[in-house]
């Protein structure tokens, strides 16, 4: 028996250490890591249940290829790599290289995953994606604002005296806050949540306001014009650190409190009672989360937001900060900022991309040459991306499809050969954070069963057969033995020359470049140095104003029923929900619905009914809940299309204002019985 440190590499806030108790070659048991202060306290349901996870007997453990009866037939890993060769050798010649397409998603994070791109990129190149399905429109409206998306330290939320959670339920999505949450409570500080939905989060909670969807901009203008008619702002603060304060400042003067509440659903005194205390509650906390900005106005909103903290000086002090996203730690893997999507920053090879958000649609709309084959890795499009229909006709017209993955996903059923994923117990790789400041080691701990063999692998094997320069093979892809990836991780982390590969075996690291409380030094890498309320990039980037501004929604007159997809308690979108142990927590999908709702429509709780629009319906069981605002409707991401339950049905293929994000809250449905 040997315990193991590591780190759990799933797309979430929390990034937890782990120590993994490990016997005859198994992982048996999950424990704890008190060296990480933010999560100490050991993972969530999810993270324990990687016992089942890893040793699932429903893992994908080799090459399965389709056969013409539709069937998947176990093949050899010579043919599979052959018939890979083959092909991309052939719509090479035939087509050229961008009719093959790289698509990969958030499914496992890492610095290898860095391999990948050297290998399409060493093909000759690929059409593959830009934007993302999940934070770019809020991480690119801070960018804007402050210059770099980065947080105080976790814990030292407890130093807030208050703390504003809007449309963030860490409860469910960052259990790890709860614990400075409660410290900060303990010693007098209050809560506030924001957000449609009374979410366990709101649970603490001093005030719960439960606003119209996507009209979150209009309330922050609204609370910035009380918090200047009072001179509840920080002068000294705003004189030394902001531009744009005066045309700010004209901005809200046309968001009157009485025409916010008109537009955000709530009572006046609402507004000036939250306004009353973000002005004088110091220090102040406020964390936006990643719900609200899957808006078509999502950046702009996160824009106005931003700007409460700012003109309340909450910046840069121990409890006072735009608590957004973290990425101190986060160093290794750019491809998810927007940035990198500026024009002439992305590789020449890769200059033909669909967007993240119109996955279909333009995977469709591509000619010359049009797509014929896709590769498929760390995602699971046919669940995840919007508009599930287009995309699975853009997916059905391809010649040839290729999915590496664990699990016989939606997008893994459509292929035509499936090859079986690592598990993030079977090999090392160096994972950063958006939350936790530590860069971590996760650790290789056990021997991948069977046949499967991890991505740097199988490019390393692909390359060969494609008789790719030796040289070119040597320097970007790593040999598939334990001693070269290390030395490849150790390379990597040249930037970090505090941190080695023994010390990180240990535990979490913090590099010397760490800033616990961000912004301390009051330095703002945008153009002018300062916080820009007025960004000229904005205007340059993105054609919106370059002032903070609160865009209305268009509703569909059609579909009366805003869908809201959050994420789960129990998933981390579309993995988790097929282990026994999850199962027991979330039996079905269910949609919930404010009982009027659902009595204007004669439906009583656990009905099954019809969930539809003009891209999908299918049949879903509502469940009641009293805590949600009328006129919404929720139905979590992360359920398979398999099962018929996928929000993703229904969304629509648009992206937000901003950082290319994926507005899939845009989405009006309805419901009807199903036996009237
Ligand atoms: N358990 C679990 N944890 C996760 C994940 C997971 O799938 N499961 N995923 C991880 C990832 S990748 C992400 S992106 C994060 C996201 O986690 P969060 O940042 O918490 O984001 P969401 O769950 O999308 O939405 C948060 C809240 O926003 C509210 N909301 C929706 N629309 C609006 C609006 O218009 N205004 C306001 N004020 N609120 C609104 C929703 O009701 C919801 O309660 O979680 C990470 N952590
Ligand atoms: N309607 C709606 N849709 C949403 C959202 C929403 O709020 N509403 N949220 C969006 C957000 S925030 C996000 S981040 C995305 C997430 O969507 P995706 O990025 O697609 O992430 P996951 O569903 O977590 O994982 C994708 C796949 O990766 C596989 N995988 C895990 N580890 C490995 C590995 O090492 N190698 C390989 N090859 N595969 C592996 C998993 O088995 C899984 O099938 O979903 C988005 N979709
Ligand atoms: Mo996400």
């Amino acid at each position: 028996m040997e315990i193991f440190s590591t780190v759990c590499p799933r797309n979430c806030y929390s990034t937890c250490s782990l120590k993994v108790r490990v016997e005859n070659g198994k992982v048996i048991g999950i424990y704890p890591h008190p060296d990480n202060l933010a999560t100490p306290e050991g993972p969530c349901i999810k993270g324990l249940s990687y016992v089942e996870r890893a040793n699932s007997p429903d893992r994908i453990k080799y090459p399965l290829m389709r056969s013409s009866e539709g069937n998947f037939k176990r093949i050899n890993w010579d043919t599979a790599i052959e018939l890979i060769a083959d092909k991309l050798t052939k719509i090479k010649q035939q087509y050229g290289v961008h009719a093959v397409m790289y698509f990969a998603a958030s499914g496992m994070s890492g610095m290898l995953n860095s391999v990948s791109s050297e290998f399409w990129r060493m093909f000759g190149g690929a059409t593959t994606t830009y934007g993302n399905l999940c934070w770019p429109a809020g991480l690119e409206a801070a960018r804007l604002t402050l210059g770099a998306n980065k947080h105080n330290a976790p814990w030292d939320l407890e130093n807030a005296k208050l703390i504003v959670l809007w449309g963030k339920n860490p409860a469910e999505t960052n259990i790890q806050e709860m614990i400075p949450i409660e410290k900060s409570l303990e010693k007098g500080g209050k809560l506030v949540v924001i957000d449609p939905r009374r979410t366990p989060s709101a649970e603490r909670a001093l005030y719960l306001a439960q606003i119209r969807l996507g009209t979150d901009g209009a309330l922050a203008l609204g609370i910035c014009r009380e918090l200047i008619r009072n001179g509840w702002v920080d002068k000294e603060f705003i004189d030394n650190n902001i531009i744009g304060f005066e045309q700010f400042c004209e901005r809200t003067e046309a968001y009157t409190t009485e025409r916010v509440a008109a537009i955000c659903g709530l009572p006046e005194k609402a507004i000036s009672q939250l306004s009353e205390l973000m002005g004088n509650t110091k220090p102040m906390t406020l964390i936006p989360g990643f719900g609200m900005q899957r808006f078509s106005n999502g950046g702009q909103t996160i824009r106005c937001l931003l700007a409460i903290s700012a003109i309340t000086g909450n910046i840069g002090k121990p409890g006072a900060n735009w608590h957004y996203a973290n990425l101190q730690s986060y160093v290794f893997d750019s491809i998810k900022e927007p940035q990198s999507y500026y024009p002439g920053n992305e590789a020449p090879c890769f200059r033909r991309k669909v967007s993240m958000a119109r996955l279909g649609e333009d995977m469709l709309g591509l000619t010359n040459p049009e797509i014929k084959m896709i590769w498929v890795e760390r995602g699971n499009p046919l669940t995840q991306n919007p508009d599930i229909q287009k995309t699975r006709e853009a997916f059905r017209k391809l010649e040839f499809r290729v999915v590496v993955d664990q699990f016989m996903t939606d997008t893994a059923l459509e292929a035509d050969l499936i090859l079986p994923a690592k598990n993030m117990f079977e090999q090392s790789d160096i994972i950063g954070s958006y939350w936790n400041p530590y860069i971590q080691l996760k650790q290789k701990i056990v021997e991948p069963p069977a046949e499967v063999k991890p991505e740097t692998e199988i490019y390393y094997l692909l390359a060969n057969r494609l008789g790719m320069n030796s040289d070119e093979i040597e320097k970007n892809i790593p040999k598939p033995n334990d001693m070269a990836i290390e030395a490849f991780l150790l390379k990597h982390l040249g930037r970090f020359p505090e941190l080695s590969l023994e010390k990180l075996k240990l535990g979490p690291q913090l590099a010397n470049s760490h800033q616990e409380i961000a912004f301390s030094d009051m330095l703002f890498p945008t153009p002018s140095g300062k916080i820009e309320l007025y960004s000229e990039q904005a205007r340059q980037y993105w054609n919106v104003d370059p002032l903070p501004d609160y865009v209305p929604l268009t509703p569909d007159a059609k579909y009366p029923l805003q869908l809201m997809s959050p994420n789960s308690k129990n998933r981390i979108h579309s993995q988790f929900g097929n282990l026994k142990i999850i199962k027991q927590f979330e039996t079905e999908a269910l949609l919930f619905i404010h009982p009027k709702d659902a009595a204007n429509r004669n439906i009583p709780d656990h009905e099954t009914v019809l969930l539809f629009n003009d891209r999908g319906s299918n049949e879903v069981k509502v469940q009641f809940d009293f805590g949600l605002r009328k006129g919404c409707v929720v139905l979590s991401n992360g359920h398979w299309a398999l099962e018929g339950a996928t929000p993703n049905f229904y969304s629509k293929g648009r992206e937000t204002d901003m950082g290319h994000g994926t507005a899939f809250h845009d989405t009006w449905v309805e419901i009807k019985k199903q036996k009237p």
